[in-house]
């Protein structure tokens, strides 16, 4: 039999820790540059599976870089971060975020994060060529994306 007081401390655990356990904080950096493969002007990492409840902050590691949402998932809203600021979202939907660096776009700088199953993948494959005419260098990026969607 279990004690009393065992029962308690144990559902009291999962009061204090029980909501938070599985939320994970994945961190994206804005970069120059990456490895010699990678290239310059990259979201590192470019791609993230994560899990509702999970938040994504934006590091502002090197400068000149902001982020900034082109496709959420349905019931998400629209995003966008400051110039060489750190900026945090918190996923509340499932489905995929495209984004991408305003300033760098041309350069082939974006980024995609997996929330749960991939809810919108008809509309990120519908959306995604627009966004890919825009990316005079490193548009092969985006295909390396849309084949990380699971
Ligand atoms: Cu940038």
């Amino acid at each position: 039999m279990l004690s009393k007081r065992y029962i308690m401390i144990m559902a009291l655990s999962c009061v204090i820790f029980g909501a938070n356990t599985y939320a994970k904080e994945w961190h994206v950096q804005m970069l120059n540059y990456g490895s010699a493969e990678q290239g310059g002007m990259i979201f590192e990492p470019a791609f993230i599976h994560a899990q509702v409840g999970d938040t994504v902050t934006f590091l502002p590691s090197h400068s000149g870089h902001n982020a900034q949402s082109y496709v959420v998932p349905e019931g998400s809203k629209q995003w966008k971060s400051s110039l060489d600021k750190e900026y945090s979202i918190t996923l509340d939907a499932e489905g995929i975020h495209l984004y991408y660096c305003p300033p760098h776009l041309m350069m082939g700088m974006v980024g995609m994060i997996q929330v749960g199953s991939a809810k919108n993948q008809a509309i990120i494959e519908k959306k995604a060529p627009r966004l890919r005419s825009k990316m005079a260098l490193k548009p092969e990026r985006m295909d390396a994306l849309l084949l990380k969607i699971r």
